[in-house]
């Protein structure tokens, strides 16, 4: 039986880390995306996000106000909104302030961390025990995480020096691989020597890709006890980020069936179209549920494919949003999804606001137009626009096949 509850979603946290916003000239989500993409994680069906601490930035601090209430307004669940913060008292009593559920708070141990802060091993664990009585004595219901920094590069007995003080006080411990070092069976021997000795916290676990390992570290998490796991929208974050929520919800699939049901998993690929769109790129073809996976290019791939998809498709893509009715009809269509659709599956030169002037048509259209499928709604109404095709190699389109039907 898995413990596993649910993801710590840090897509507007973790997530803005990511150079891709550089690469991309975003550099942050505007309020209105934000808010895009938290509702689109929350109809999912995740309920934990975790923030930056307000101290990050006076946007961030506003944002997360008006996200709060707009989160509130649009759900009955209970919705988790969790700051990030330092283990510094000015930090914390800000984000409680702020109006945050709980706050996940860190601070590293390790000889590098104590170089940075020019602090003892002794001195660091003192302040983070103080810190940690001093709120949960001020605050005796709020939710509390702790989390050792670089946790794989932490001696475990040192991280045991900290945890034991502390467990009495947290929910949860985390264990974050902030530096991508970590390997399955580290992990797993990690994992469970601390379910053994803390079986009072919840554990979450945090694994950063720079060996490519992030999502089979995250998997071998979940096998192994961990309650929560954290991950963001492609897996957004620091240099080559974390596990992606659906390339995770894929395996959890295989891994347990039924708490993998829990979520709305038809929303997975229109979650993922939605950032391509915020970013205005196409989803990464690394990301298990992408029309990348749908995407034939081989002869002999697109001759079985077209009588059998089956024989080159093993995985239930179509279960997790990659169809074309899902991507125009489903509960996410926006003019983000349209404008992806036009631009990217249909290669038609488009600007934003066509897309949006063509969006307000298509719902007005596609809910009448009931024997109709969505595809062909949009497309007739795209027929006016006489909008031209990208220029591309003659033959290319006979060379590459989507059965999305
Ligand atoms: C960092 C922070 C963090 C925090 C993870 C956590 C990491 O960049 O140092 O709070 O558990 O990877 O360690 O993202
Ligand atoms: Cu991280």
């Amino acid at each position: 039986m898995l413990k596993f509850k649910d993801f710590i979603d840090t897509t507007l946290r973790e997530g803005q880390q990511s150079p891709l916003l550089f690469d991309t000239f975003k550099y942050h989500f505007d309020l209105k995306e934000k808010k895009q993409i938290i509702k689109s994680l929350i109809e999912l069906g995740i309920s934990h996000f975790e923030f930056f601490s307000p101290m990050v930035s006076d946007i961030e601090r506003k944002d997360f106000l008006k996200i709060k209430s707009y989160v509130r307004s649009i759900s009955s669940r209970k919705i988790f909104l969790l700051a990030h913060c330092r283990c510094n008292l000015n930090d914390i009593l800000t984000a409680i302030k702020t109006g945050f559920d709980g706050l996940n708070f860190y601070m590293g141990i390790s000889k590098l961390a104590q170089q940075t802060y020019g602090k003892s091993k002794k001195e660091i664990i003192e302040l983070i025990k103080q810190t940690v009585i001093f709120v949960r004595k001020k605050y005796p219901q709020i939710y509390l995480r702790f989390s050792i920094e670089d946790g794989f590069r932490t001696p475990l007995g040192d991280i045991f020096l900290v945890y034991d003080q502390i467990s009495k006080f947290v929910n949860t411990f985390g264990l974050p691989d902030t530096t991508g070092v970590a390997t399955p069976d580290e992990v797993k021997r990690r994992i469970k020597l601390l379910k053994k000795r803390y079986p009072q916290n919840y554990l979450e676990c945090h694994f950063h890709n720079d060996r490519g390992y992030a999502l089979i570290n995250t998997l071998t998490a979940i096998e192994n006890g961990a309650e929560y796991i954290d991950t963001s929208v492609w897996g957004l974050g620091e240099r080559s980020g974390i596990a992606s929520i659906t390339g995770v919800l894929l395996n959890l699939y295989y891994l347990d069936n039924k708490i993998a049901e829990k979520y709305r998993l038809e929303l997975c690929y229109p979650l993922n179209v939605l950032l391509g769109s915020i970013l205005k790129m196409q989803v990464p073809a690394t990301e298990p549920v992408s029309l990348t996976n749908r995407t034939h290019i081989a002869g002999v791939h697109q001759d079985a494919v077209l009588k059998n998809k089956t024989r080159y498709e093993a995985h239930p893509l179509e279960r997790f949003g990659v169809t074309s009715r899902q991507l125009l009809l489903g509960p996410l269509t926006g003019w983000h999804h349209i404008y992806y659709y036009l631009k990217e599956i249909k290669n038609l030169k488009i600007d934003e606001e066509k897309a949006k002037e063509i969006t307000k048509t298509f719902k007005n259209k596609v809910t009448k137009e009931k024997n109709k499928n969505p595809e062909e709604v949009l497309i007739e109404i795209v027929k006016k626009y006489s909008l031209v095709k990208m220029e591309l190699p003659s033959d290319f389109e006979k060379k590459r096949v989507e059965k999305l039907d």
